[in-house]
């Protein structure tokens, strides 16, 4: 069982999830295990949704849920298995440890699921999120199907889960937000090692590696995405993740990189210069950079959308490009021109959970939707100058420079729960030295 969420909360999410399919049967998977080579697989990692909704921690389980039952297909006992992969609480412990009134083995899934949709009106399944199911769902409908003439209803609606999991999932409740909390705490451990590291002649896979030992020592999971640690050039590539490279007087290195814990994200970027002082061109792109974070920040809150707080991010990017002399013009006209996109590519925020681009959609009834209290986001303006840009300085190439946070939306306005992690230049210099 997680040490993360209680049990009764999960009870709670599955009542809550249970009430709003009402007289409907949800399907709802877990993640699977991928082959790496051979017999040798990837580290496994559960399904949000299925962790979620009750925390099951091993691969090939489907739940089910109707109004008033909860059903979870497992991977039963098996002394033979066990000894090579690990212990299973099997069909016994689903129902005694992780609240299920029901469990069968999952090879009785395709079997049992006919007799699960007979007399219901309204079937939620998301097809083609799990194509391996998709067969066996279609099969048992026709199944159904086939027994109306004997009076079993076959459901009228197939409806995708998601929408209703998904909503629940963008709203945080106070447990969510004390392991996020936690998480940061611990990505905050981990950028400071990081920090000190950033020195000439140190490797990038040396600070990755850090990460790693302190995020495992401080009992998260470890990276809630693959580290980024990017000196010089390789801070403009937006995901680069080879991490290869060795550190070199002048530069800048972007790190991007949070830990896990309790299977909830953090997703913070500070960036450092090698050998602890900002100087020159950089210096005054790290400055730009901050400034555009700082209003960003301080335009969030209840009531304000993501697209509010990117244009505010970008206008003040637009404006440091133009001091900068790489952008000509009004900064209204140069941004509704997309001018600044070649040096500003991404957008300002996404949101953060169980997933580090988290679910939750991002528009209602298609307009931008508002922050709401227990919405966490994250916010992360950045300007990236590749060296081979030409249409910028030859100083600013191979510059880049990213700074993320992490907020929670509160009643008031936002609270930046990575705000420790330094950033302002004074701050950043002293931390890397202590
Ligand atoms: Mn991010």
């Amino acid at each position: 069982m997680s040490a993360g969420v209680p049990a009764e909360l999960l009870a709670e999410r599955r009542a809550a999830f249970q009430e709003r399919i009402g007289e409907g049967i949800a399907i709802v998977p877990g993640a699977r295990l991928q082959t790496r080579s051979n017999d040798v697989d990837y580290p496994f990692r559960q399904n949000s949704d299925l962790l979620y909704l009750c925390a099951w921690p091993q691969p090939e389980a489907i739940a089910v849920f109707s109004k008033d039952r909860f059903i979870l297909f497992v991977q039963p006992r098996d002394p033979g298995a066990e000894t090579w992969t690990g212990r299973r609480p099997g069909v016994e412990g689903a129902c005694e440890r992780y609240g299920a009134d029901e469990a069968h083995p999952t090879a009785e899934f395709q079997e049992r699921l006919p007799g699960l949709l007979g007399d219901v009106p309204r079937l939620f399944y998301s097809l083609g999120a799990e194509p391996r199911l998709d067969p066996i769902v279609r099969e048992a409908l026709r199944e159904v199907r086939r027994h109306t003439r004997g009076g079993v209803r076959a459901p009228n609606e197939i409806v995708d889960p998601y929408g209703i999991l998904h909503e629940m999932r963008l709203y945080k409740d106070p447990a969510e937000l004390a392991l996020m909390r936690r998480a940061a705490e611990i990505s905050y451990e981990g950028h400071h090692e990081a920090a000190r590291l950033c020195r000439s002649g140190n490797t990038e896979y040396e600070i990755e590696a850090v990460l790693d030992w302190v995020f495992r020592k401080r009992g998260s999971t470890g990276p809630a995405y693959p580290s980024i640690v990017g000196s010089g050039d390789n801070a403009t590539i937006l995901h680069y993740t080879e991490n290869g490279d060795t550190l070199r007087e002048g530069q800048l290195v972007l790190i991007d990189a949070g830990c896990e814990y309790e299977a909830y994200a953090s997703d913070i970027t500070r960036t450092y210069p090698v050998d602890g002082r900002f100087e020159g061109i950089a210096r005054d792109v790290y400055e730009i950079v901050l400034r555009a974070q700082a209003d960003a920040i301080e335009k969030a809150g209840p009531g304000v959308a993501l697209t509010e707080i990117h244009d505010v991010a970008t206008r003040t990017l637009v404006r440091g490009l133009i001091e900068l002399g790489v952008l000509e013009g009004d900064a209204q006209e140069l941004m509704e021109q997309e001018n600044h996109t070649r040096f500003y590519m991404h957008r300002t925020s996404h949101w953060l959970g169980m997933d580090v681009h988290d679910v939750g959609e991002y528009h209602v009834e298609g307009k931008p939707r508002a922050l709401e209290p227990g919405m966490v986001f994250t916010i992360e303006p950045g300007l990236y100058f590749g060296a081979e840009e030409s249409k910028c300085a030859e100083k600013l190439r191979g510059i880049g420079v990213r700074i993320e946070d992490d907020l929670v939306v509160t009643e008031a306005g936002c609270d930046v729960i990575s705000k420790n992690i330094p950033k302002r230049i004074d701050e950043v210099e002293a931390w890397m030295r202590s």
